[in-house]
């Protein structure tokens, strides 16, 4: 497939912050991750689950440790909340850290006016019309009175060798990991749609990350900021998807488990990429 030229990539996107400047739009998240990307710096999003939360300190605590980490942004959602803690853990949030709140919803009850933004999830790799377009008609009216950035995104779940939650809630298939080319003409129709990202994940708990040479393929194939997560455990697995071409890196399983890994991977993920 043919590629896109990396400087050609950082110039449109300059272009398009300027664009969105001038036109007035409040798209302050979307521009400062271009911004970043056209400056050639790559970041780390890091995923909180609120029913994975069990303690209010333990997550105000976590927001300490992701901004002395220098984390850049958070994001905030899950397949099922089963305890009620959603407005509570965004509120906890917000008090705790000035990181952007970033909405990942795994329905339409997980909105907030709280959050700063909302990755706007269109599920391109399943064939469900609901997400594709159905619980997006439900959610705009209310979206649109809040106020909070709205960044269209393409989602799209790649196998990672076991069945996660979000494959089974959205009753759709993953992209196998071992075709490229599907997940980069699917990432290249989410870019022709005006789609603003493709969000690309395994799955929260994947037992396989996404391989570098799918990332790649996409990353030759589409000028979007890429996101990339769904079992990334290691400052090494962090590195090698920005190497592939990821620009942000999501994280959340492996700091549940150990928060002193939120620095190490966020400072692989800084650290300059030729
Ligand atoms: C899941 O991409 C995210 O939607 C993060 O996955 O919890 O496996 O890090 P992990």
């Amino acid at each position: 497939m043919p590629s896109i030229n990396p400087k050609d990539k950082a110039f449109q996107n300059q272009l398009l912050v300027l664009f969105s400047l001038q036109i007035g739009l409040k798209n302050l998240i979307l521009n400062n991750i271009l911004e970043n990307i056209g400056n050639g710096k790559k970041l780390l999003a890091v995923l909180i689950d609120p029913d994975s939360v069990t303690d209010e300190q333990q997550l105000a605590n976590t927001c300490k440790i992701c901004t002395a980490a220098k984390a850049d942004l958070i994001l905030v959602g899950g397949s099922l909340i089963t305890n009620g803690f959603f407005d509570n853990c965004i509120s906890i949030i917000k008090a705790n850290t000035q990181i952007p709140v970033l909405l990942f919803p795994g329905n339409i009850m997980q909105v907030s006016n709280e959050a700063d933004g909302i990755l706007f999830l269109s599920l391109i790799s399943g064939r469900n019309p609901d997400l594709l377009i159905g619980k997006h008609v439900l959610a705009a009216p209310g979206l649109k009175k809040s106020g909070i950035e709205i960044i269209p995104t393409g989602y799209m779940l790649i196998d990672g060798g076991n069945i996660t939650s979000v494959s089974y809630m959205s009753n759709t298939t993953p992209i196998p990991s071992d075709k490229s080319a599907i997940a980069a003409c699917t990432a290249m129709a989410g870019e022709m749609l005006g789609l603003k990202l493709i969000y690309m994940d395994a799955g929260s708990g994947a037992q396989q990350s996404i391989p570098a040479k799918l990332i790649n393929e996409v990353r030759k194939n589409v000028s979007l900021p890429i996101f990339i997560g769904g079992g990334i455990r290691t400052p090494e697995a962090a590195l090698a998807a920005c190497q592939a071409g990821a620009d942000v890196i999501v994280v959340g399983n492996a700091f549940e488990h150990d928060s002193s890994l939120i620095k190490k991977i966020v400072d692989a993920v800084h650290q300059p990429h030729p």
